[in-house]
């Protein structure tokens, strides 16, 4: 664990493979810690400046406009310090929740869950959501194509990357458990 008295923890999939549902419940069992929703807190901070054909590539003109990132920054692909988060991430105890993960900070995370979830599991999940069928299909590819799991090792250690699997509700209790787990052997909690 980095020189934080208490951890960071990334947890990170595609849509719908269950990010909010597990970070709220890591948070919830973990006494101090904090579920940090990324998403919610550019839609929050009305952060969603006009639309872009790709809207995954427009989330992330977006966040890196809010995160007080330089444009360039994404085309070199450097990281830089993201100042609305930096104090609060240096105290520690943040579950962060996002469906991407190569421009955060390094430093900041102790852990880097990355959730997977089967493509027949994906898809109603996604079309419970009431999601177009274009959109489904863009996530489920996504998910085919391990884009998330492959951000995260070019972008963090790989020791310090978990990918589990959240297809089922006793998968989510064993993740949950696991990530806890984790955290009261780093802190003594
Ligand atoms: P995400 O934040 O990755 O978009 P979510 O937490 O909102 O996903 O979950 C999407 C839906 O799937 C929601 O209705 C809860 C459900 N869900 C999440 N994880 C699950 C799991 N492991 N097993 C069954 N259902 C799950």
């Amino acid at each position: 664990m980095a020189e934080r008295k208490v951890p960071n923890i990334l947890i990170t999939g595609t849509p719908g493979t269950g990010k909010t549902t597990t970070a709220e419940k890591v948070a919830e069992a973990l006494a101090g810690f904090t579920h940090v929703n990324v998403g919610d807190l550019v839609k929050t901070k009305s952060l969603h400046a006009g639309k872009h054909e790709d809207e995954e590539f427009d989330s992330k003109v977006v966040l890196f406009q809010w995160l007080g990132l330089r444009w360039h920054s994404f085309h070199t692909g450097r990281r830089f310090d993201c100042d609305e988060l930096e104090d609060q991430m240096s105290q520690g105890g943040n579950v962060v929740d996002f469906h991407t993960c190569d421009f955060f900070p390094e430093r900041w995370f102790d852990l880097v869950v990355v959730l997977r979830t089967d493509n027949d599991i994906l898809y109603p999940r996604l079309e419970k959501r009431g999601y177009s069928t274009k959109k489904i299909q863009e996530n489920v590819e996504c998910e085919i194509m391990c884009v998330v799991a492959e951000e995260a090792r070019e972008s963090y250690k790989e020791e310090i990357i978990w990918m589990l699997q959240s297809n089922s509700i006793p998968d989510l209790e064993a993740n949950v458990a696991r990530i806890t787990h984790q955290v009261k052997q780093w802190t003594g909690m």
